[in-house]
């Protein structure tokens, strides 16, 4: 397993649970400084951050990128899968496309967090869903022709009332066409959400292709009351080798919530 430590490049997304957001180069160092493997990209858009600038700093700390986040969609633009509007729909596939394309230039996934949107007025449930199957498909299909895979999160149900617990999302995942969707396991969400959060890793297995390593109530490992060790047990039962990426609040500050990660993923991973 590797280590990962999100950067935000939003402003409107202040408050949210990124870890650093002072600019890619600051959040590269300090990653570099404390022994990171990679950093998860939060960015506006794809077009508003240099593919070549974060291949340098790549090069430079020498750290991958994780993932990119596609959330600023929905929180810049109000844009998602699972909206009454086709034009919003479609407008949501084409950010997202945007995303996959330069974070494969990074080898890197994209992430499907608030993106995926949720169920109201018009849109019944099973229409969302049908929604969500299908922008899965396609955006799964189009991760592969980049050489990726798409990594889908399931999230709490304050934040979605589509796909909450992950054996419902392996059963989701498995009625697609295509086998380039992955799982996010947040492990926020899930602990809010999972009657037993090590049991349905093991039982995810390998559909499980990333995971936010955060503690119960969002801060870093260690700073919350989730058993990590019963986790981290079942992430190598399933032989997971992906990264545990901290998407966090960074309290008490940008820095110390980092320390605390990396101190805690080295004392358990
Ligand atoms: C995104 O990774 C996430 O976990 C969401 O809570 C953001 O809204
Ligand atoms: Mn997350």
């Amino acid at each position: 397993m590797k280590s990962a430590i999100t950067v935000s490049l939003v402003s409107q997304a202040k408050g949210g649970p990124f870890v650093f957001w002072e600019g890619l180069e600051n959040a590269f160092q300090t990653a570099s400084e404390l022994g990171f493997d990679a950093i998860e990209i939060f960015p506006e858009s794809a077009d508003s951050f240099q593919v070549e600038e974060v291949q340098a700093l790549c090069e430079r700390f020498n750290l991958e990128v994780a993932a990119v986040g596609t959330g600023a969609g929905m929180v810049i633009q109000k844009l998602h899968l699972t909206s009454a509007d086709a034009t919003i729909r479609s407008k949501a596939m084409e950010f997202i496309k945007e995303i996959i394309t330069v974070a494969a230039k990074l080898n890197s996934p994209a992430i499907i967090g608030s993106m995926q949107g949720k169920f109201e007025g018009d849109v019944t449930k099973g229409q969302a869903l049908e929604y969500l199957k299908s922008a899965l498909n396609d955006l799964g299909e189009y991760a592969k022709s980049q050489g990726q895979v798409l990594l889908y999160e399931p999230l709490n149900r304050y934040e979605t009332n589509l796909l909450n617990r992950l054996d419902e999302t392996v059963a989701f995942l498995k009625e697609l066409e295509t086998d380039h969707v992955k799982i996010l396991a947040d492990l926020y969400h899930e602990n809010i959400e999972e009657r037993n959060l090590a049991e349905a890793i093991v039982e995810a297995g390998d559909s499980i292709g990333h995971v936010h390593f955060a503690d119960s109530n969002r801060h870093a490992i260690g700073y919350g009351h989730t058993e990590i060790e019963p986790i981290i047990n079942a992430l190598k039962q399933i032989n997971y080798q992906g990264y545990l990426s901290a998407e966090i609040i960074p309290l008490p500050n940008s820095f110390q919530a980092a320390k605390q990660t990396i101190e805690s993923f080295q004392k358990v991973v």
